[in-house]
């Protein structure tokens, strides 16, 4: 029994590595925790895949020159011609908390700033960080209604940022 262990063990763990290879490289959370680097013009890992049910960590960390700003939803929403966001947003009825310098925040606080409240309430959810500032992390719990494809993706600079690919997918799993 431990014999044939010792050579089945690694054969399975060399054929899982190898299926995985042949697969799209997206970054699977097991842990929940992941960090996405922001810069110009990407996000890095650039294809997550998350799980229902898992409680998740994503630190958004803006090593850019630039402000850059993390939405995730669902068809872009034009606005006078420019890419300005989602028609849906991934975020709406998922209740997100956030962190930042090891401090709790409210979510409202990583909006981009300047927004009166009454356009933060209509406003997807978003995570706006100022070049040179420190990362941020939101935690929520993936439910099960979010099951399927979406796209994250900055559209700072009058949508330049999502012109010039500066997006992602992320795929909800049960
Ligand atoms: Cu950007």
């Amino acid at each position: 029994m431990t014999r044939i262990w010792k050579y089945l063990l690694p054969l399975s763990l060399a054929m899982l590595l190898a299926a995985a290879a042949c697969q799209a490289p997206a970054t699977t959370v097991p842990s929940g925790e992941l960090t996405i680097t922001e810069k110009e013009f990407e996000f890095i890992p650039n294809k997550i895949m998350l799980k229902v049910g898992q409680e998740v960590r994503i630190t958004l960390s803006n090593m850019g020159e630039k402000d850059h700003e993390f939405m995730v939803g669902r068809d872009v929403r034009m606005e006078d011609g420019i890419p300005d966001g989602f028609m849906t947003d991934f975020f709406e009825g998922v209740e997100v908390t956030a962190e930042r310098d090891s401090q709790s925040v409210p979510v409202m606080m990583l909006m981009e700033p300047g927004m009166t409240e009454e356009e933060m309430a209509e406003h997807s959810f978003m995570v706006w960080l100022e070049a040179g500032s420190s990362p941020a992390t939101i935690i929520f719990t993936v439910p099960a209604n979010k099951v399927g494809e979406w796209t994250f993706g900055c559209f700072e600079d009058d949508g330049d940022h999502w012109e010039e690919g500066m997006r992602g997918t992320l795929t909800v799993e049960r």
